[in-house]
């Protein structure tokens, strides 16, 4: 198995741990003494059950000793593909107490994603939960598990068929680890939005990873009474750690486990519960305040919403105090690392028009331009960053890594920024080719390439199209190879490809050419550039 590291320069991670960044703590540790420190407070909520503290470190305990009763050995990863459910914590808890690796997958994806994250990481475990939104997730392991047989379990969640059911773990406290993790080592791999091809797997260690989360817990606010909403999916960056459930967790604070996040489900959650906290992508904000207008549930109890994941433009910003009667709080952040917040008490013009400022005082930012000389102090220019919790490097991806950092360790996060008199970042766009669908980011590439796969195209380029819900929408440019198929059978095509439906293009225009009036060869990244000025023209 290839090692997963993290690695900082020697001088960098003396400077990270003599300023009390890294602590020296483990994601193990950070239960155990919650759960020592007030075992009976609620640590838990799901559509029905109810956990405290004990309970969940009791629950990940049975977790954790029922992998190692599979076989699984430290080290071992396991690709972990769960809704919002309770278990999602338990599960994540007991492999960390094995000193197993989460490999965190989205309930969206499918068996063309999921046998790229099992091969990439080597997993030897999956974990699914029965079914989610009428999808049947063993039957995605069934077909995982054909194509790379190393796979050699699954656990499910519920009712296990075949497969070995989470339910029949049994607690065993002596087969469980006597020493905790090494707090410098990987504690877990999360899925890099694609900017060009495959998604990549990024190794964070529980020193870097717990230094973002206690941070942003002071950030945001949040004190032992909190109550945290996770309506985005629990496997994305945002909802884990800015502040998330780990930083309600990390404060002693109640998560609620909201299976869906449209306000049908998490409305009467929001009022049951008493939430006082919640994160949530631009188009759901829209969404939010447009169900609270019709004030079928008691909101009173909310206190900060964070909007994040992709641009919340200044309109939709300045509405969210009056409208869903809580504080706004910008992030701007990335599963590589780099997280920025407008403070709770910040200026309403930061809090509406800035996408906030970095976590740590140690966070570099650089603005550059494409010769990458930084550009001048309020210009915009491509973000690059690195600092005590932004990785170094993706996982066995030599060439990857070669484009995505610099000789120097900085991280080319793709975005264009600009900063403000404050220190405040203001995202202006990006220089990568990817697709920001609602906060989901798709790589045009990896769309073109299924796209090229079909008999009746010839060629195919994939762009980002403006649209006034999703923020962007998959605009495909088809050439066809004779006659053209229908659009709607090229869509459901493609959808039998077994991959996340948020990549199946939204709108695919059939031409006879590209049109690019340029001379000579165009790259893709100029075509695309043509392409999508050709669609805002049309608007
Ligand atoms: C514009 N673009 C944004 C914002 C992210 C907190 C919040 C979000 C993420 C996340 C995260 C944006 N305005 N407010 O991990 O901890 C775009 C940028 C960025 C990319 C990262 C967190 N907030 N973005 O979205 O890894 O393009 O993380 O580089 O999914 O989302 O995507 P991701």
């Amino acid at each position: 198995m290839i090692p997963l590291q993290q690695i900082w320069p020697d001088d960098m991670a003396a400077r990270y741990r003599a300023k009390g960044y890294w602590r020296g703590e483990t994601f193990s540790q950070l239960l155990r003494s919650r759960a020592e420190a007030q075992a009976d407070a609620v640590a838990v909520v799901g559509m029905e059950q109810c956990w405290t503290y004990g309970e969940l470190l009791e629950k990940a305990e049975t977790v954790a000793a029922g992998f190692l009763a599979l076989g699984l050995k430290p080290g071992d990863r396991v690709v972990v593909q769960l809704p919002n459910l309770p278990e999602f914590l338990s599960v994540i808890f007991g492999l960390f107490r094995a000193k197993l690796i989460p490999v965190y997958a989205l309930p969206a994806h499918r068996s063309t994603e999921v046998v790229h994250f099992v091969t990439r990481a080597e997993a030897s475990a999956y974990v699914v939960a029965d079914r989610h939104e009428g999808f049947d997730y063993r039957a995605l392991a069934r077909a995982v598990q054909a194509e790379v047989p190393e796979l050699r379990h699954v656990i499910v969640v519920g009712e296990a068929e075949e497969f070995a059911p989470l339910d029949a773990f049994r607690a065993d406290p002596a087969s469980l680890p006597t020493q905790d993790a090494d707090p410098s080592d990987v504690a877990f791999l999360q899925i890099s939005g694609g900017s060009t091809g495959l998604s990549k797997l990024i190794p964070r260690t529980h020193d870097d990873y717990l230094y973002s989360v206690r941070e942003s817990a002071d950030i945001s606010g949040l004190e032992p009474e909190s109550v945290y909403l996770t309506a985005l999916p629990a496997a994305h960056n945002f909802p884990m750690s800015s502040p998330g459930y780990l930083g309600a967790l990390y404060v002693g604070a109640t998560v609620v486990m909201a299976p869906s996040p449209s306000p049908d489900v998490c409305f009467p959650l929001i009022a049951r519960e008493g939430v006082t906290i919640t994160g949530l992508v631009p188009p759901l904000a829209l969404l939010w305040m447009q169900a609270a207008a019709k004030k079928t549930h008691d909101l009173s109890s909310l206190q900060v919403l964070l909007v994040g994941g992709a641009k919340f433009l200044p309109e939709a910003a300045r509405r969210v105090r009056t409208e869903l009667g809580c504080t706004l709080q910008q992030v701007f952040g990335m599963a590589e690392g780099l997280v920025n917040y407008t403070r709770l008490d910040d200026p309403e013009t930061l809090i509406v028009e800035t996408q906030g400022r970095p976590i740590s005082p140690d966070d570099e930012i650089l603005i550059v331009d494409d010769a990458g000389a930084p550009v001048a102090e309020g210009e915009p220019g491509d973000l690059l960053t690195r600092g005590p919790y932004t990785i170094r490097a993706y996982h066995n991806e030599p060439a990857a890594n070669a484009r995505s950092f610099t000789e120097d360790g900085f991280y080319r996060t793709g975005d264009v920024v600009r900063r403000t008199p404050e220190g405040y970042l203001v995202v202006m766009g990006r220089a990568t080719d990817h697709i920001n669908r609602a906060g989901e980011k798709i790589s045009a590439e990896e769309v073109e390439d299924h796209l090229l796969a079909h008999p009746s195209v010839f060629d195919a380029a994939v762009v980002s199209a403006p649209d006034d819900y999703l923020g962007e929408r998959i605009c495909a440019f088809v050439i066809p190879n004779g006659a053209a198929p229908r659009g709607v059978e090229l869509k459901a095509w493609m959808r039998k490809r077994d991959i996340a439906d948020f990549k199946v293009p939204d709108q695919i225009v059939f031409v006879d050419d590209f049109a690019v009036t340029a001379v000579g060869k165009v790259s893709r990244r100029e075509l695309r550039a043509a392409l999508r000025q050709r669609i805002l023209e049309n608007e």
